[in-house]
């Protein structure tokens, strides 16, 4: 492969541990590939080029009798490697005790195992020097209508993340909180179900600038969302803190293609605003994957596609940079009066009614073409490598 897309530790790539372990299990089929020790992990992606690693609590530490030499073990890779651990999660979805959800189940004594489960892991990753913790709330929600209380169910959402951030507070922890929404699977529907939800509901905690969203591809495209326009917005209410990677064809099953695999335009689209994409609110933390090899890979095409996202990633950079610097591109986009979005509608001390009196021909005005075929016709022909 061309030394071209190789990356390097600066491109701050991560990869959760329960992707390159997964074993290939799905709704019809069991295990097709042996576990992954986490110490493999880290090396294999180490040598990859990623730079760090993130992890569920039962990815690493799935019980307390092995707890401590894992942990020993990892955190000696760790140290031979240079990986960091920069995000780390809960597992509150595989076991059946969770058949419910977890911080918003019915049963009040698993909503409490839940929370404990989930401190103990973020006193973990704060032992690890993670700087962000995740909530995917995969199984909170419902599949019928009167099980599940929605207002109740936000209560106690509200109440456990007001009680976690306050944890961080008290503790001192350097840790943000990144709510990941999914709009279904497992459940029939889930709580938080798209970036809009999601940054509601954080409006609504005690201390909202301790909370973000982690978005992923595939989650906002099951929901039949534009998953770049939801970063974008994301990142202008400043709560992009953290992103899962991935590929997504459309509104179907959540396949966690590898990154680049699903909607390929809408990958380019999702570097661009990555990027910075002219506006210059760019996201700076990790780029962090998670996908799932598929269930035909040999264990060892598995770190195939590790490297795949990575290069596909370095790849789509390269175009979406070329495409900005293209001086037909800066043309068309001037065309297209895109830089005439960024002026105030307003003027500079001017008043409403100065705006009021001006005359406007409506049927004049709507003679102006905006040339957005042209602009994106450029788009693509970067995109195919033909520009
Ligand atoms: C699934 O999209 C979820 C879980 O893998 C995990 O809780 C989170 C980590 O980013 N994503
Ligand atoms: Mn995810
Ligand atoms: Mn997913």
């Amino acid at each position: 492969m061309s030394e071209r897309f190789t990356p390097t530790k600066d491109d701050k790539f991560s990869f959760g541990l329960w992707t390159v372990g997964w074993q290939g299990v799905d709704v019809f089929g069991g295990a097709v590939r042996e576990p992954v020790d986490p110490v493999e992990a880290v090396h294999r992606l180490a040598e990859l080029g990623a730079a760090a690693v993130t992890f569920h609590d039962d990815d690493l530490v799935p019980d307390d009798a092995t707890r401590q030499a894992t942990l020993d073990r990892f955190t000696a890779a760790l140290a031979e490697t240079g990986l960091g651990v920069e995000m780390a999660t809960t597992n509150l979805f595989g076991h059946a005790v969770f058949k419910d959800g977890g911080l918003t189940a019915n049963d009040r004594e698993v909503r409490r195992y839940a929370l404990a489960k989930v401190l103990r892991n973020i006193d973990l990753a704060a032992e690890l020097g993670a700087k962000t913790y995740v909530l995917w709330g995969g199984r909170e929600g419902a599949e019928s209508g009167a099980s599940k209380d929605v207002s109740a169910a936000l209560d106690r959402y509200k109440e456990s993340m007001d009680l976690l951030c306050g944890y961080v507070r008290d503790k001192g922890y350097d840790i943000r909180f990144a709510l990941e929404p999914k709009p279904n699977e497992p459940r029939g529907d889930i709580l938080l179900p798209t970036i809009g939800h999601a940054l509601a509901f954080i409006n609504d905690l005690e201390e909202p600038d301790r909370v973000g969203l982690n978005p992923e591809v595939g989650h906002e495209e099951m929901a039949g969302l534009n998953y770049a326009q939801g970063i974008a917005q994301a990142l202008w209410h400043g709560k992009l803190f953290h992103i899962d990677l991935n590929g997504q064809h459309g509104p179907r099953y959540d396949q966690d293609l590898r990154f680049g695999a699903g909607n390929l335009r809408g990958a380019f689209w999702t570097v661009d605003v990555l990027e910075g994409a002219g506006t210059g609110r760019r996201y700076d933390s990790y780029v962090h994957f998670d996908y799932k090899p598929a269930r035909t890979e040999d264990p060892e095409d598995v770190w195939g596609t590790a490297a795949a996202c990575m290069r596909n990633y370095l790849i789509l950079r390269e175009k979406v940079r070329a495409f900005r610097a293209d001086p037909e591109v800066v043309e068309a986009l001037a065309a297209a009066r895109v830089d005439q979005l960024a002026l105030p509608t307003l003027g500079e001390g001017e008043s409403l009614d100065a705006l009021r009196a001006e005359r406007h021909d409506p049927d004049e005005l709507a003679k102006r073409g905006m040339h957005f075929e042209h602009l994106d016709q450029l788009a693509m022909e970067h995109l195919f490598g033909v520009r």
